[in-house]
């Protein structure tokens, strides 16, 4: 038998046993759950952005319905992390409005611009890339909720990744300006792609505490180094280089290893100052302020259903 709630929660934790939205959790768990899964979906929602701006623009009807239909998936995504989020008693309303107000992160990776459509591709094989080895792991995280959405999360991105690598294939075996396009966007999104995974572990305040709930399962330099690892065989497929003088095998570690991240831009893009900051911010303030109608006519339709649903059951029952 277990002597408190605390006792059982640990227990729990141990034996890889679930938690779940009405269990007890200690207020600190709960905390950093919300932290990270907000984090998370307003990560999924801002994501859209950069790769929205090419919808109109690619470059032809299957790259088009292929695009549209990505970017749908990552609404859908954060539209699954604002519902688990929930569950831990804050609202959708709550979430969203620390976006705005500047108060919560989302992954500095969309702070960057889409220059061209070679970074359609970029962002696929790289961003979503650095995204599943991040968010497999998450699958085995100890909320429940969480772990659940990302199974479906993960499924989508990995053909995600393979839709990007696909485009940078295509362009790699293209003209002599085609293929320059495609090394332009390694070399713009390499760097950013590995900033996602976070500080390095000695400067990453919520490591310890995450993995110690089995939140995270990995720290933020393990998860970092896999992609690394993964990436430097991959790139040769496309025949392209990465932009990275110092990255070589090191056969007693059995890993890559690689430069110095510029963590002083890092740290500029979390405080709101990386190049598309601002831009980002306002476009979801604008879609959020314009969505309004849409929100209160949904709202408005669901109660009258219910209202007609709710006559409709007590109309059987005064009948029998
Ligand atoms: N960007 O103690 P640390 C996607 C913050 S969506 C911004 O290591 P933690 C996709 C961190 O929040 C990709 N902020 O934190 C979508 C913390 O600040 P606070 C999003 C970052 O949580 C659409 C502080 O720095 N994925 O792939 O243990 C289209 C110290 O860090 C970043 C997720 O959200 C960053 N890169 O570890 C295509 C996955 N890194 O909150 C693709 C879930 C760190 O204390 N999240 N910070 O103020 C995680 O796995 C973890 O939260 C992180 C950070 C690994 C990101």
């Amino acid at each position: 038998m277990h002597s408190s709630e605390q006792e059982l929660f640990n227990h729990k934790i141990d034996q890889e046993v679930r938690i779940e939205p009405k269990d007890w959790m200690p207020e600190d768990y709960r905390r950093m759950l919300i932290r990270q899964m907000s984090q998370h979906a307003h990560s999924e929602i801002v994501g859209m952005l950069p790769e929205g701006n090419w919808i109109t623009r690619a470059p032809s009807l299957r790259r088009k319905a292929t695009l549209i239909a990505k970017v749908q998936d990552e609404a859908g995504h954060g539209l699954y992390l604002y519902s688990a989020t929930e569950t831990l008693g804050i609202t959708r309303d709550e979430t969203i409005e620390q976006l705005h107000a500047g108060k919560a992160k989302y992954s500095s990776i969309f702070n960057y611009p889409t220059l061209s459509w070679a970074d359609i591709g970029a962002i696929g094989w790289l961003v979503d890339g650095a995204a599943i080895m991040n968010q497999v792991p998450l699958c085995r995280a100890s909320y429940g909720p969480y772990a659940r959405a990302m199974i479906r999360i993960c499924k989508e991105e990995s053909f995600h990744q393979r839709q990007g690598f696909e485009i940078l294939l295509t362009l790699s075996r293209g003209s002599q300006a085609q293929k320059e396009m495609c090394q332009d966007a390694i070399n713009r999104w390499w760097w950013p792609s590995l900033m996602m995974f976070g500080p390095n572990d000695d400067a990453s305040p919520n490591s310890q505490r995450s993995m110690q709930w089995k939140i995270k399962r990995f720290t933020n330099d393990e998860l970092r180094q896999k992609f690394v690892d993964v990436c430097v065989d991959q790139v040769k497929i496309l025949g392209m280089g990465l932009p990275d003088k110092d990255l070589k095998w090191n056969a007693e570690t059995g890993h890559y290893d690689f430069g110095e991240i510029n963590w002083e831009e890092f740290y500029e893009v979390l405080k709101g100052n990386g190049p598309c900051n601002h831009e980002r911010l306002e476009a979801r303030k604008k879609a959020h302020a314009e969505g309004r109608w849409v929100r209160e006519a949904a709202a408005a339709h669901s109660m009258k259903k219910n209202n007609l649903n709710t006559r409709e059951i007590y109309g059987t029952q005064s009948a029998k």
